[in-house]
């Protein structure tokens, strides 16, 4: 707890398993739906995942969103009021959301929670345990949670940035809050992703997987619609979104944490450089510090959906679609990209 002219004021970000009873991710339908749930959904484009226990998406706004995320797209439109000082984690699964997520809190709360403090969040809590899911928090009726958060807010969606619209306002427009983004080479992210859905659908098709990538049904998707959403926008406002890489992550992850830091208005001093802080954090997020910790080792990222917590932490590295895909899928999913990032200053080289 920090304290300003004498009297003691919480700061964020603030774990939020401390401050919310469960902390866990909700991604799926609740048990019993509203009215108006049941409408929406009903009136939208649906299609399943055969393999995957015939799991429902629909189509909003020309996003595949898991059946129950539909509703929270909308409520997220119209309620969600983002303060200035928020930061907003955006991904789509598999993009290296866990990641990003780790180094954003242990940066953003490094002076209450200083990297190599052996009682440090994130040696007890699993990275996404610390920040609101946004979605879920919409459709588990936790919103108002989000209220008593101290800012500055940290918060993660996988959410399109078209469903939350008042984070970065359109041109011309001030105001909005922070959005990090990260995404990861396409054929990677597929691989990821087929290996997280078999710990739970052991049955499912790699095959599977990558057709509904190519064709847009994916989660959250289409993949580059999502990603040319946030690219764009970090274009026209630097100021509101930064674009991050998971590649480049993996090449430099301590300038990487310097850039995130500077976004967020809270560049490290030369006094934290030479403590080593910045590579204090990296190592505290680095893939085999996060695999050692309890919290990551057990239980469920979702506790409907019974994702184990471990599989978020796999291999870590970039070119595993070439042990998974065929030359010619390889380059059926290259060209979908090269097709879809024409002209658009994006490439996955
Ligand atoms: P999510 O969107 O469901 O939270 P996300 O964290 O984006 O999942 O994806 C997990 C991937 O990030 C895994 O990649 P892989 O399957 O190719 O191995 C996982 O290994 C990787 N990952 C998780 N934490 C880290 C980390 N600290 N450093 C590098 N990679 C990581």
């Amino acid at each position: 707890m920090a304290t300003t002219g004498g009297s003691s004021v919480r700061v964020g970000p603030v774990p939020f398993k401390d401050v919310e009873h469960d902390g866990d991710m909700v991604t799926t339908v609740p048990e019993r739906p509203s009215e108006e749930h049941v409408a929406l959904v009903s009136a939208l484009p649906c299609c399943t995942i055969a393999g995957m226990s015939n799991t429902k998406l629909c189509c909003y706004q020309g996003f595949w969103l898991p059946e129950g995320l539909a509703p929270a797209a909308a409520a997220l439109q119209r309620r969600f009021e983002p303060r200035p000082s928020d930061v907003i984690v955006a991904s789509l699964p598999k993009g290296g959301t866990t990641w990003l997520v780790a180094l954003a809190f242990a940066t953003l709360a490094r002076r209450a929670h200083p990297p190599g403090a052996g009682d440090h969040p994130l040696r007890r809590l699993n990275p996404h345990q610390c920040l609101p899911f946004l979605e879920g928090m919409f459709i588990s009726g936790l919103e108002g949670m989000l209220d008593a958060l101290p800012s500055p807010r940290l918060m993660n969606t996988h959410m399109p940035l078209a469903m939350i619209p008042g984070a970065v306002p359109a041109d011309g427009a001030g105001g909005g809050c922070r959005v990090v983004y990260i995404c990861r080479e396409p054929k990677d992210m597929v691989v990821s992703l087929w290996h997280y859905f078999r710990r739970v659908h052991p049955d499912l098709e790699f095959s599977e997987v990558f057709d509904i990538a190519c064709d847009g049904t994916m989660p959250w998707g289409p993949f580059w619609d999502h990603i040319l959403g946030y690219w764009r926008a970090s274009v026209a406002r630097p100021e509101n979104v930064l674009f991050l890489r998971y590649e480049e992550l993996l090449r430099d992850p301590a300038e990487n944490v310097r850039r995130l830091a500077r976004f967020v208005g809270m560049p490290f001093s030369a006094a934290e450089e030479e403590d080593g802080v910045v590579r204090g954090i990296v190592e505290l997020c680095s893939l085999d510090s996060l695999r050692g910790v309890e919290a990551n080792k057990a239980g469920y990222v979702d506790t409907r959906t019974k994702f184990p917590r471990e599989a978020l932490f796999r291999k870590g590295l970039t070119d595993d679609w070439k042990s998974h895909m065929t030359p010619e899928m390889a380059c059926r999913m290259d060209d979908i990209v090269a097709d879809k990032l024409r002209g658009t200053g994006l490439a996955f080289p």
